[in-house]
Parts: C-alpha cells; structure tokens; sequence
C-alpha cells in the first residue's frame, strides 16, 4: 500500500484505472433471488453465467480517516425486463455516505433508508451523485449496448452490509417498459423483520 501521496488515470473509452489493487467480477449467479423475474433468470444461467457488473479497487486502510476509492462498471443487459444491476448494499456502519462521478453511460443509482424513505437518480456522464449515511445503494444500468462506468469514494470504515437487501430487496425496480426506463414497486418487497 502506498505510503506517499499518489495519483492515477482513468482513460476514456474504458475507464480501467492506470493503478489498481482489487478487481472484483460479479457474474449472474452471484444475484441468486434478486432479479424479481426468478425463471427468466434461471433460464438465463442455465445458457451462460453472464458477467453482470465489475468494480476495480485501490486499496486503503479501512479506518476512518481514509478513503476507499475505485470504478465500478455495470454492463448492458436484462434479465427479464429487468436492467442488469448491482446487488446494492446498505454501508454497515449506517452514518457514512459515499460519492460517484459517472464517467460512462446511462443508468439509475436506487436508493432507501431504514425508515422507508426512497429516491432515484439518474446518472449519466459528468454527474456527480452524493448519496447520504443510512442510504442504501444499487447502480442500474439501461442503455442498450453501452457500459455504466462510475468513479467512487467512501469512508474506509463503512463497511458492506449486504444480507439486509439480499433478504428485503429494494422498494423499487428500474424496468424496461417498450424500450424505456421505468421505475415500478417492487412487488416482491418485504419489510425490515423488526418493523
Ligand atoms: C462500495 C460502493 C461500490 C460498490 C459497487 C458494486 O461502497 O458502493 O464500490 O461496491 O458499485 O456494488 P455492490 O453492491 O455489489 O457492492
Ligand atoms: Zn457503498
């Protein structure tokens, strides 16, 4: 790990960082149950376990003071009419929030709170979002044939708490809908055990 201040690129058209520690590649059959459309998905893996999405990290101590930084890159695709997407986690540590400037691409960033607040914003080339502490994430990609690729940075403490959506789900999907974006309940969607 470096010890002395250090800089990278990030180079059109990929976007793959000139430096990296980590490269981290989530194919379909790491989203077993989170694609609301359960046999298209089965049908899907049963032809080709697809690679859905890939993040390359820098590493940094995971320690408050630092930050944790890198590029994830969501694919084009669908299962079912769903957009590929990442499977989307709530920080363990609630009150740490995170950044991501798209570099790349079209897509949707769906967002909730343990409250039940929810929100989804758009990401495409040159938008900066910020995504506040006790926000859940997932980054959606929609366009036909163009990768979503995102610079991100978050506290180095924050840690992934993945099982909660894993077991919840979102409240919203990004659905293709006659060729377009449309955000819809999620039917599927069950609350927190505890409410
Ligand atoms: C980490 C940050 C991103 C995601 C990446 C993949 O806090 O939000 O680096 O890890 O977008 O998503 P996921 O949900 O599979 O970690
Ligand atoms: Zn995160």
């Amino acid at each position: 790990m470096k010890e002395v201040p250090f800089s990278f690129d990030l180079k059109a058209p990929d976007f793959v960082p000139s430096d990296y520690d980590n490269h981290i590649q989530r194919k379909l059959s790491n989203m077993q149950g989170q694609y609301l459309d359960q046999s298209a998905y089965e049908a899907m893996l049963s032809q080709d376990d697809k690679l859905l999405y890939q993040v390359y990290e820098l590493k940094r101590p995971e320690i408050e003071g630092e930050l944790l930084h890198g590029i994830s890159i969501v694919h084009p695709g669908k299962v079912g009419d769903e957009y590929y997407m990442t499977k989307g986690h709530y920080h363990t540590v609630l009150e740490t929030a995170e950044i991501y400037y798209t570099l790349k691409g079209r897509g949707y960033m769906v967002m909730e709170t343990p409250e039940g607040d929810c929100a989804v914003e758009e990401l495409k080339a040159g938008s900066v979002l910020y995504v506040l502490p006790r926000w859940a994430h997932r980054s959606v990609n929609v366009s036909a044939d163009e990768d979503l690729v995102m610079f991100f940075a978050y506290p180095g403490n924050a840690g992934h708490d993945y099982g909660t959506i894993e077991t919840q789900g979102f409240r919203k999907l990004v659905v293709d809908k006659d060729g377009h974006p449309e955000i819809v309940d999620n039917p599927r969607w069950s609350p927190p055990e505890s409410a």
